[in-house]
């Protein structure tokens, strides 16, 4: 069976070929993959934690999928699992079971869990937008909510991105629901609250963009840098790096090492390298981008490996492959961020990373 399979993709490849001509990359190129020493994982070659945002459907559903998250990763964030309304849909109701499960599996693997994201403007429920309470009432609301996740996935979870993006891309207060109803206090509420829950859990705050706006990163250390000084525990930083692979290294390294002069831990934290920023709708991915792709992983892991030890918290990707990435979703495009292919094959990116440690 195997062999007809393989005659099957030649036969495919090679007429794939011919109406393509011989010089155009294939969509999703096979030979655009990096040969696999076995013995080579990143979480074996990372002098770091590395890390992978997971789907859990895919978690259960696929094994390719299942499998290379064992194998290459020892840390692991939800991708949504561990959201407000995935976990709290209904004001008395907690849906545990997805989120349970890849804390299960994390345990059972012996990898660490990254939760993400106790309140973020982007994900309250409708209950929470329609909820008719008074200043304490919401109070109680967010320190309820916090509480009670922390408390479920306390020992099991060793970190929370505890406030999510409260920054908006002109370095003010993005306007939500939670800064409607409580004032700037929310963030500082929201980190004493989870400290109460789990005094061990390290505590982050998570953005994106310090890589592309001065403004919105010198806000958002100045916001962090306050917030330790008035005693609130904070642990780190994450830099979501949602990035492509145009941004300037001058650009990536300020971003990190602004983000490591507060003294906190750094988390690079959703990391992506889009290769199609321009939306460009029939863009194919060639040999040309996955070099240009490789550098720019080596530069960031490089500059991320150089920054002091104790404050290395991890680098994790925003999934698992090409496949599986929210960016073609979201913005409707063919793109390649990931290290992985469709195939779950390593791409030059793989090796970009791995060459940043060297
Ligand atoms: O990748 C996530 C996607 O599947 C969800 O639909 C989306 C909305 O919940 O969130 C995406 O993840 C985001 C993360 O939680 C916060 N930073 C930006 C990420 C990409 O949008």
């Amino acid at each position: 069976m195997k062999k007809y399979g393989l005659v099957i993709a030649l036969v495919v490849l090679t007429t794939m070929g011919c109406l393509k001509g011989q010089d155009d990359p294939v969509f999703p190129s096979p030979d655009l993959t990096i040969p696999v020493d076995e013995s080579v994982t990143l979480q074996k070659a990372m002098p770091f934690p590395f890390g992978a945002a997971v789907n859990v459907g895919l978690l259960k559903n696929n094994t390719t999928y299942r499998n290379l998250v064992i194998k290459e990763y020892n840390s692991l964030t939800a991708e949504n699992a561990m959201k407000f309304t995935q976990l709290h849909p209904s004001e008395n109701v907690y849906t545990w079971a997805d989120a349970d499960y890849l804390v299960d599996f994390a345990q059972q693997n012996g990898k660490r869990v990254h939760g993400h994201t106790l309140i973020w403007y982007k994900n309250p429920p409708s209950w929470v937008l329609n909820y008719q309470g008074d200043a304490q009432a919401w109070d109680n609301l967010l320190k309820n909510h916090i509480q009670t996740v922390v408390s479920h996935f306390k020992g099991k979870v060793a970190s929370w991105d505890v406030v999510n993006e409260a920054m908006a891309d002109n370095g003010t207060l993005r306007d939500c629901i939670w800064l409607q109803k409580l004032g700037a206090d929310y963030i500082a509420k929201s980190f004493i609250y989870a400290h109460q829950a789990d005094p061990d859990a390290l505590l982050f705050y998570n953005d994106f963009g310090h890589e592309y706006s001065t403004t919105k990163r010198t806000a958002i250390i100045n916001m962090v840098n306050n917030l330790k000084q008035q005693g609130v525990p904070i642990d780190g930083i994450g830099l979501q790096m949602h990035t492509n692979y145009m941004q300037s290294d001058k650009n990536l390294a300020d971003a990190i090492n602004t983000a490591v002069a507060t003294g906190l831990k750094v988390h690079i934290a959703e990391l992506d390298i889009s290769m199609n920023p321009n939306n460009i709708p029939d863009l194919t991915f060639s040999a040309g981008l996955a070099e240009q792709q490789k550098a720019k992983y080596e530069f960031i892991v490089k500059t991320y490996n150089a920054i002091p030890k104790n404050q290395q918290f991890g680098i994790t990707t925003w999934n698992v492959s090409d496949a599986d990435t929210w960016i073609r979703g979201e913005y409707n495009r063919p793109d390649w961020p990931l290290p992985f292919n469709d195939n779950y094959e390593r791409k030059a990116a793989y090796q970009g990373i791995l060459d940043g440690v060297k």
